[in-house]
């Protein structure tokens, strides 16, 4: 195992946690499993944890409510500032300032768009998830089964379940080694993973219903706008799993998800399901992500981007 992480909390007295805004199962998961393992093996130290509200999915984790979502600023600069699953500082907005004024920031991460943003860190685009990361940063006998279960579901999260091409014998060991610390499997991945609101269940069928399929049947399209979020009473953080089940269509190479954020601005995500690399065609627009698995913001005409993304779709198919 590599020691860096915990000789840098060993080596502090007040430490910061943060993850990514609107943080996900991964995010959640690895910044939680990091804090309780601290304040349990640590109890000396003081540990405070900065993200926005997770979504409900995540509520199977306890604990969560030592989260800070008010982003309070500490009375005194952290001596430690751990960013979770952050790919750029623009990833944790909130909290920039507080790591600013940190005497030390530490990344743990899987992006390969990381831009090496933090003074020490461990990342490794070749891992499933920042949670395996995390596991070879800390003592495997250390890990209780309320850490097991952060990092388990952080890894069930950025695998699709076991599923994507990140997901690799590695990480296999380390969910197999959460099960040793008694993790009920099912009960996660259905609640945090599986498991649709009505609401939910309402939005996919509307976007599978207005879709398109592009480039002959290779690339399926949706968007769901601001009008439909409010006719169906949904939030944004509703439209999760939205493009896994446009994924899911036969026959396609490429699934494009649009979600309106403002009048004129949208949150494209893209997944492939073969040798597409939909990171790539992302960073081309300012995102980024994981090879089949990743997403932009981008503002004006959206049926230009979706014309400009399917055009480097083409390329790669
Ligand atoms: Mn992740």
């Amino acid at each position: 195992m590599n020691r860096s992480l915990l000789d840098a909390v060993e080596a502090a007295r007040t430490i910061g946690i943060t993850g990514h805004l609107h943080p996900d199962g991964d995010c959640v998961g690895s910044c939680m499993a990091l804090y309780r393992y601290i304040t349990v093996n640590y109890p000396e130290k003081s540990v405070h944890l900065y993200l926005e509200t997770p979504p409900a999915n995540l509520n199977v984790l306890s604990g969560l409510s030592v989260i800070d979502s008010e982003f309070t600023e500490p009375d005194e600069p952290f001596d430690l500032f751990c960013v979770c699953d952050c790919s750029s500082v623009d990833r944790f907005p909130a909290a920039v300032k507080i790591a600013e004024a940190a005497k030390k920031v530490y990344v743990v991460d899987h992006h390969m768009t990381n831009t090496h943003f933090a003074d020490e860190g461990v990342i490794l685009p070749d891992a499933s998830s920042t949670c395996e990361v995390l596991y070879d940063l800390l003592e495997d006998e250390k890990i209780d089964r309320e850490i097991a279960e952060c990092l388990y579901v952080g890894i069930v999260h950025d695998t699709g379940v076991f599923k994507y091409q990140a997901c690799r014998e590695h990480t296999m060991h380390v969910a197999g080694r959460m099960l040793s610390k008694g993790v009920n499997a099912q009960r996660l991945i259905d609640d945090s993973f599986y498991a649709k609101s009505y609401v939910q269940n309402r939005l996919i069928g509307n976007a599978v219903l207005h879709s398109q399929l592009l480039l002959d049947g290779k690339m399926i399209v949706s968007t769901v706008t601001l009008d439909d979020l409010a006719q169906f009473g949904a939030t944004r953080a509703d439209t999760e799993g939205v493009v896994d089940q446009l994924r899911l269509t036969k026959g396609i190479s490429v699934a494009l998800f649009a979600r309106q954020e403002t009048e004129d601005s949208y949150k494209i995500s893209l997944r492939s399901v073969d040798t597409v690399n939909v990171a790539a065609i992302c960073q081309n627009f300012g995102g980024g992500g994981h090879y089949n698995a990743a997403g932009c913001t981008v503002t004006g005409d959206l049926a230009d981007y979706i014309t400009q993304i399917s055009a480097m779709v083409m390329l790669q198919i």
